[in-house]
C-alpha cells in the first residue's frame, strides 16, 4: 500500500474563473500528492479580466467548518489566503488560537493583481496583530510587504528591511516575494529563523514574458505549505515552490481574456515511471 497523502487545509476565497483561491489550491496540493480540503471565506465575482465583487462568507459558517475538519482530519499543513473581512480574519483567528495546526503559511492577500481590495482595512489590521504571529511562514509580495510594514519595498535591501520589520511584527518565518522587482529576474527572498539567528537566503529565476500570471502567490503560497507538510526544510520548500510555479507558468495554456491561471496540473501531462502506476484494470480488480 502506498503512504497516505498528507492534509493540506486551505482557507481562502473562491475565484469562480480557478486562477487563484480555492480551487487553484486543491489542484496546487493534488500536484504535490497531498490531500487537499477546504474553507472557503469569502465569494468571489471574477473572470480571467479581473474581480467585480466580493462577499464574505458569514464567521460561524468558517468556524463550523474548520471544527468539522479538525474533529475528522490530521491536518499537517495550512495555507491561508484571501480572507476578505475583519470579522472573518477574527473567525480564522479564534479558531487556530484554540485548536493550533502545524505549518501554517500565511499568504497575506489585501489586493488582487486588477487592483480589487480583497480584505478590508479591520481585516489587515486583525491580520496584523492575531495571524502574523501564529504563522510558521509569511509570505508578502512587494506590495504586500509595504503596506503591512509601512516602507517603501521596492529594492532587494529593502524586502531584507521589510522581512526584520515582519520578524518584530511576531513573523517567524517571511519570504518577500520580488516577482515584479526586476526586468529579467524574478527574485525573492527568505528570511528565516534557525538556532544561529536569523539567516536569509536569495533565490534568482528568470522572469518569464507571460500572461498566465493569474494567481501565481496561491500557487507559490500553498505549494509551500505542501512541502512543509511533506517534512522539507524552508530553503527547500522556497527553492521547489519556485521551480513548480515557473514550470506552471511556462507550461499553461491560453484561457480566458484576461490574465490567465497557470497551468497547476502540468505534471499529469509528463510521463510517469510505469512502476509508480496503478491501472485502471488493476484498481477495478482490487476492488471485487
Ligand atoms: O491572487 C490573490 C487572490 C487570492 N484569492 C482569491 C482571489 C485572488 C485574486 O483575484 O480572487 C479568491
Amino acid at each position: 500500500m502506498a503512504v497516505a497523502p498528507p492534509v493540506v487545509l486551505t482557507i481562502a476565497g473562491f475565484d469562480p474563473s480557478s486562477g487563484a483561491g480555492i480551487t487553484a489550491d486543491i489542484k496546487t496540493i493534488a500536484a504535490h500528492e497531498c490531500y487537499g480540503v477546504a474553507c472557503i471565506t469569502a465569494l468571489t465575482v471574477q473572470s480571467t479580466q479581473g474581480v467585480r465583487r466580493v462577499q464574505g462568507v458569514d464567521p460561524p459558517l468558517i468556524a463550523e467548518t474548520l471544527q468539522e475538519l479538525v474533529s475528522d482530519l490530521a491536518v499537517a499543513a495550512v495555507h491561508i489566503g484571501m480572507l476578505g473581512n475583519g470579522q472573518v480574519v477574527e473567525a480564522v483567528a479564534n479558531f487556530l488560537d484554540q485548536a493550533p495546526l502545524p505549518h501554517v503559511v500565511l499568504d497575506p492577500v489585501l489586493k488582487s493583481s486588477s487592483g480589487a481590495d480583497l480584505l478590508d482595512p479591520a481585516g489587515t489590521r486583525l491580520l496584523i496583530e492575531r495571524l502574523i504571529p501564529l504563522a510558521e511562514l509569511v509570505t508578502p509580495n512587494l506590495d504586500e510587504a509595504s503596506a503591512l510594514t509601512g516602507m517603501a519595498v521596492t529594492n532587494l535591501d529593502q524586502m531584507g528591511e521589510a522581512a526584520a520589520r515582519l520578524h518584530s511584527m511576531g513573523a517567524a518565518n517571511v519570504v518577500v516575494t520580488g516577482g515584479h522587482l526586476e526586468k529579467e529576474k524574478a527574485i525573492d527572498l527568505l528570511s528565516f529563523t534557525t538556532s544561529r539567528g536569523t539567516e536569509r537566503e536569495i533565490f534568482k529565476a528568470d522572469r518569464q514574458r507571460s500572461n498566465s500570471t493569474h494567481g501565481t502567490g496561491c500557487a507559490f503560497s500553498t505549494a509551500l505549505a505542501c512541502h512543509l507538510a511533506h517534512g522539507r526544510g524552508l530553503p527547500e520548500a522556497v527553492l521547489l515552490s519556485k521551480a513548480y510555479v515557473s514550470a506552471a507558468i511556462a507550461n499553461a495554456h491560453p484561457v480566458g481574456k484576461g490574465t490567465g491561471p497557470l497551468h497547476h496540473l502540468y505534471r499529469l501531462g509528463q510521463q510517469r515511471r510505469p512502476s509508480a502506476v496503478i491501472s485502471e484494470t488493476e484498481h477495478a480488480h482490487s476492488r471485487n
